[in-house]
């Protein structure tokens, strides 16, 4: 059984060398993709997460924890898209204004591919404006927004109100994610959906678009 103890302590400790070479031995020993993506990247991000929280761990090792995180996530990338057939649904996932986190937004929107829905992702730290044009642009049935701050969660609400500005509303459904948000927030602001994380973010979408 292919165990991920050394991925996740390299995810830790920011190795990116041996993130690489853990994630290509991972696949060589015949593991999944998603599995490979769940148990070690991720894993080893929430530990991460949790020492950063609490003090353990400071800015600069973070980074590069994200850093090595995303070398891991380029690897599996192919595979998590190639597993889908990408025809379910089209999906534009972004990170609001303010907020460059992504992470957790490349993770789901990874697993939305690889699970057969088509992904645009628009990047971080992206206007209201230009995130309303994108939608113009590529009709999606779903816009999710992702938000890490308390302070760029109101732009989740400038988007949102911009879409019934521009009759879009009707025709795109929301869903929000993120550290930051919750269930509460998501219907004080008229979103159609919240998802805590990645997998309950495909079950969401799979219902919304019933398939
Ligand atoms: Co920042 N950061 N950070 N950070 N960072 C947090 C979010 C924070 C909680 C840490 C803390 O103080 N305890 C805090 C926010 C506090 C708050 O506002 N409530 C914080 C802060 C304050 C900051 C800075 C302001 C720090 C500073 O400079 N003084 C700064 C802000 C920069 C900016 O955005 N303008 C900053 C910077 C950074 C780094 C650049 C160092 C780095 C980001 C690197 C990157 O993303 N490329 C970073 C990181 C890594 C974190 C923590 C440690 C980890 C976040 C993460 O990647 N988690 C985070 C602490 C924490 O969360 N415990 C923290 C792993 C990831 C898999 O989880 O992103 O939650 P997550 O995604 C999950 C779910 O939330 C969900 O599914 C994902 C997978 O399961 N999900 C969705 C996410 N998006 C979704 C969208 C959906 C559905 C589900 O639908 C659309």
């Amino acid at each position: 059984m292919v165990t991920f103890d050394a991925l996740k302590e390299a995810i830790i400790v920011g190795d990116e060398t041996v993130v690489v070479a853990e994630v290509n031995k991972a696949l060589a020993e015949g593991a999944d993709a998603g599995d490979i993506m769940s148990n070690g990247l991720i894993g080893g991000m929430g530990v991460v997460g949790k020492r950063f929280s609490s003090g353990e761990m400071f800015l600069p090792e973070v980074l590069l924890s994200a850093e090595v995180m995303h070398k891991g996530l380029t690897i599996l990338d192919p595979l998590l898209a190639a597993a889908g057939k990408k025809g379910l649904g089209k999906i534009i996932m972004v990170t609001v204004e303010g907020d460059i986190h992504d992470i957790g937004k490349r993770i789901v929107g990874f697993l939305l591919e690889g699970n057969g829905f088509e992904v645009i992702d628009l990047g971080v730290d992206i206007k209201a404006d230009d995130i309303i044009k994108a939608v113009e642009e590529h009709k999606p049935d779903i816009l999710g927004m992702s938000a890490l701050l308390t302070t760029t969660m109101p732009h989740m609400t400038e988007v949102i109100n911009m879409l019934k500005e521009r009759n879009l509303r009707d025709k795109t459904k929301v869903i929000v994610g993120g550290a930051s948000v919750n269930d509460q927030f998501a219907q004080s602001i008229g979103a159609d959906g919240y998802a805590p994380e990645a997998g309950s973010t495909v079950e969401w979408v799979k219902k919304a678009l019933k398939v």
